[in-house]
């Protein structure tokens, strides 16, 4: 069950000179500019029956304010979580968001061959985005950036003043993902109811290189005659390698490889790879400048082992959500530092993006602390057959080619992640998963690919196609509840199944129990502290056994509680978290901060880091 009728907004504006047309992340460098989009905007929700007010009146022809009333609205943030109105909660269809921006005199004026591009971080789900009342893009789907060349538009324009207007539909259609149905709340009888590129730089070091061998690759949109140089350079500046041209090779002579956290003493080491375009444009010499933070690493999966630079690396981490009080879902600088001084403090060396991409403010973190990533993307909640059709199939591959083409640069995401528990023992999921994943690794040969399961092990009809098997179970909880005695037996034949079946390492990729914090009950009882400590620690005795023979990994479900749709099992949301949602620990916490630790320092030689850390 994942957070739906959310919203989350990043703009960026981006100038560049001649190098342009793809998903690069913006980032100022001597050619490029960068104004930052994010704070209030107008806002309003378009609560006409059919929701097709908005596009009837064509509200984007003239500022929003003058074609009815409107709300602050506070970019990047969930609308949904920020006002009194019940209404606005549970709203879906179109929303619309206005923000008029003033441009630098300089981006207006073409003479300088300048490209004003307009970027949209994450919107969430379907977006089209007007210029001073000109449509210029459309999108579908939230998580993942998408842009527009804006230049033309802006640099016609008599003023500087820019108007943007985004329509965003948050509606979910069993085709979309993650896929979702509207219910209406009719039924008067049942009583019980209530309602309720320029795609841009490979630089990646994959194991059938030698480590320090980076290769490199440089899609350029535009003019074809122009010239490019690369240098490889180290923390401190110094060059360590150069290469010219589109694409090619640089040889790093002792390199200083990209380690997770806590199995070096100098985690995520990151290279920056420059890249200098030039070109003659109208008789004079353009140069573009674009600085990537690249690592160097290698992954390989065996039959019982995930080997990240030859040396077998065991996940002790946590799932995620992109969550937090008042914002909802939504940047924030301040929660993201709080929760990698968490990961941190607990000896958590990964976690899953559960369920959906998150934002690349928080995987450049993963990468430069050397947090290990299992990329997913919003696969979730595909239960219904209809979800396995070929019009989910075929967005289903365009998320994937967005998701890979925005992180596929980064050393900490060693996996991709297609789905999170779909309906795979149905029969449709076999040809589905097929290609999905035939299609993640034809674009990305570098990297394994999983779905995370909670299917039968012997009715998965994805499972043949996966690199890790990885698993879910709540045992003692949403099966057995309260009966803490059923964990060790179950978990077990969970394993011992899955491996028989598929000889392939196993990731426990969820397990938990909800807490509610300061609720006490010795002998443990559901809900309380004492339990969903209980819980965990029957896990891990199982775990302590089988991952000196094939289980890989362990993340707990979840770092933090988190709000969800209302429902009976939650508690003014999920309350699984190790962490409340203010992100303080629960008892738990303290149990697996023990563990973690423990398990960092028999896998490592890092005792000086440990002992700072230690309890
Ligand atoms: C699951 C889902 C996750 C839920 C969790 C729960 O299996 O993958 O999205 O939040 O269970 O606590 O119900």
């Amino acid at each position: 069950m994942a957070l739906c009728c959310a919203l989350c907004l990043l703009l960026l504006c981006c100038q560049a000179l001649a190098l342009g047309g793809g998903m690069l992340y913006p980032r100022e460098s001597a050619s490029r500019e960068l104004k930052e989009l994010n704070g209030i905007w107008s806002f309003r929700a378009d609560f006409s029956p059919q929701r097709d007010k908005g596009f009837v009146q064509q509200w984007y022809q003239k500022p929003l304010r003058q074609s009815g009333p409107v709300i602050d609205m506070p970019v990047p943030a969930s609308f949904n979580e920020l006002t009194q109105d019940p209404n606005l909660r549970q709203y879906t269809g179109w929303v619309w968001y206005e923000k008029e921006v003033l441009l630098p005199r300089s981006w207006l004026l073409n003479a300088l061959n300048t490209r004003v591009v307009l970027r949209v971080g994450s919107a969430h789900y379907y977006s089209i985005v007007w210029v001073n009342g000109v449509q210029v893009t459309e999108h579908e789907g939230g998580h993942l950036p998408f842009e527009a060349d804006i230049s033309r538009i802006v640099q016609g324009s008599p003023g500087a003043l820019c108007r943007i207007t985004i329509a965003l539909n948050n509606t979910l259609t069993p085709q979309t993902l993650p896929p979702g149905s509207i219910q209406f709340m009719r039924d008067e009888s049942n009583e019980d109811d209530y309602p309720n590129d320029c795609n841009c730089f490979k630089a990646m070091s994959d194991g059938h290189n030698l480590p320090g061998l980076v290769r490199y690759q440089v899609l350029v949109t535009g003019d074809t005659r122009y010239s490019l140089s690369l240098n490889l350079r180290e923390k401190e500046g110094k060059v360590v390698a150069t290469g010219a041209g589109p694409s090619g090779e640089l040889k790093v002579v002792e390199p200083k490889l990209w380690w997770p956290y806590l199995m070096h003493e100098n985690p995520g080491y990151l290279y920056y790879l420059e890249v200098k375009l030039s070109a003659q444009v109208g008789g004079e010499l353009s140069e573009d400048v674009y600085t990537l933070p690249v690592g160097i690493r290698t992954v390989h999966v065996t039959s019982r082992q995930f080997l990240i630079n030859g040396k077998p690396f065991y996940f002790h981490g946590v799932n995620k959500h992109e969550d937090a009080d008042i914002r909802g879902k939504g940047l924030d600088w301040s929660l993201i530092v709080k929760d990698f001084n968490l990961l941190q403090w607990l000896g958590a060396n990964s976690f899953r993006t559960s369920h959906y991409p998150y934002a690349e403010e928080i995987m450049d973190l993963c990468d430069a602390y050397g947090i290990v990533v299992i990329d997913e993307c919003p696969g979730v909640g595909m239960k219904d057959p209809e979800n396995f059709g070929n019009k989910s199939l075929a967005h289903h591959l365009v998320v994937m080619e967005e998701l890979i083409r925005r992180d596929k640069n980064r050393p900490s995401v060693v996996m991709w992640s297609v789905a999170n528990e779909p309906a795979s023992e149905l029969s449709p999921a076999a040809y589905y998963f097929k290609t999905v994943i035939a299609h993640t690794k034809a674009i990305d040969p570098t990297r394994p690919v999983t779905f995370v399961s909670n299917a039968n092990y012997a009715h998965d009809h994805g499972a043949p196609y996966v690199d890790v098997i990885c698993v879910n179970s709540y045992f003692s909880w949403y099966h057995d509840a309260g009966h803490l005695e059923v964990i060790q037996l179950q978990l077990n034949t969970q394993f011992e199944n899955w491996y028989e079946a598929y000889q392939k390492p196993i990731i426990q990729s969820e397990y938990g129990a909800d807490a509610i914090a300061g609720l006490h009950n010795d002998p443990p009882l559901m809900f309380s502290e004492e339990y969903q400590k209980a819980v965990l620690r029957e896990y891990h005795s199982v775990f302590d056994k089988k991952r000196k023979e094939y289980v890989i990994g362990e993340l707990i479900w979840n770092f933090a509680d988190f709000m969800t749709d209302q429902a009976t099992s939650r508690v003014l949301g999920n309350k699984k978290g190790i962490f409340t949602r203010q992100r303080q620990p629960k008892a738990a916490a303290f149990v697996l901060r023990d563990r973690y630790w423990k398990l960092a320092n028999e896998s490592s030689c890092l005792r000086p880091t440990l002992t700072y850390y230690n309890l």
